[in-house]
């Protein structure tokens, strides 16, 4: 998976790449990030990125121009290759996302700033664009290293030892269980038994249920969308009867 950041802050990045997951899978030659500074796509003297929005009003618009030969800029590797911009406006990223884009070969992030992108950007030189919650963001940088993050984990080979990623948390729809290690007791707090118990099949049961107790308190949205069997369904029946 190759990813080309088109970015005015690329030393946004640099810990990003040195440290994350994408960055060692950087190292199995698995991902690669070229960051790509929009300014040294600007003209002029001043090397102006962006300007006075037409019809007035407060705030800097970022310019197609430079926007444009950046990304002409880009080397294309191969056919699976998607234009992203991350804009506050776009689709949500969902690990249902996080999937389609992990089956491309290269896919370049637009990182905006100021109030915005001119609108062209998006539909003259993106094919799609992604935000990645409800929240407001000072730029698309930090959404650029979400994606990243949550993409390049999903390419075969990035995981070491090839750890199941459908055990993760969302990938059946489901919240985790609660997770317990040593010391038995801390501040007064005593792990569950039935982890120290030896009897496997009593654990795997106890672990669903908490999964589905947390989605049902914290996360109700998530049990339209789950895969849930038969046994999951009478659990859920018993959880929402009894309170507890
Ligand atoms: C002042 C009105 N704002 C609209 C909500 C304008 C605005 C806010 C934040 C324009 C750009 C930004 C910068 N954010 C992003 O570029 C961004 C973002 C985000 O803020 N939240 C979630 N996902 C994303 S992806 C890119």
């Amino acid at each position: 998976m190759r990813f080309d950041v088109l970015t005015l802050f690329p030393d946004l990045f640099s810990s990003f790449v040195k440290e994350t997951i994408p960055g060692r899978a950087i190292a199995k030659g698995l991902v690669d990030i070229s960051l790509i500074d929009i300014r040294s796509f600007a003209r002029g003297p001043h090397l102006v990125t962006d300007d006075r929005p037409y019809g007035g009003g407060d705030g800097m618009v970022m310019k197609a121009g430079p926007i444009s030969r950046a990304l002409q800029s880009v080397e294309k590797v191969g056919s699976g290759f998607r234009v992203i911009l991350l804009t506050p406006q776009g689709r949500l990223f969902t690990q249902a996302v996080a999937w389609e884009l992990s089956r491309m070969e290269q896919l370049v992030l637009i990182c905006g700033r100021y109030e915005g992108v001119d609108e062209r950007v998006r539909t003259e030189l993106a094919d799609m664009d992604l935000s990645i919650g409800d929240y407001v963001l000072s730029g698309g940088e930090l959404a650029a290293m979400v994606v990243m993050d949550a993409v390049s984990r999903l390419v075969p080979g990035v995981l070491g030892g090839e750890r199941s990623t459908r055990e993760d948390s969302f990938e059946d729809g489901l919240l985790e269980y609660p997770h317990y290690t040593r010391p038995r007791v801390f501040k007064d707090r005593e792990v569950p038994a039935v982890l120290l118990s030896g009897d496997h099949e009593k654990i795997r049961q106890w672990r669903r249920t908490e999964s589905l107790r947390r989605t049902l308190e914290r996360r109700p949205d998530l049990l339209e969308n789950a895969a849930l069997s038969e046994e999951d369904r009478k659990i859920l029946a018993q959880l929402k009867e009894s309170d507890n």
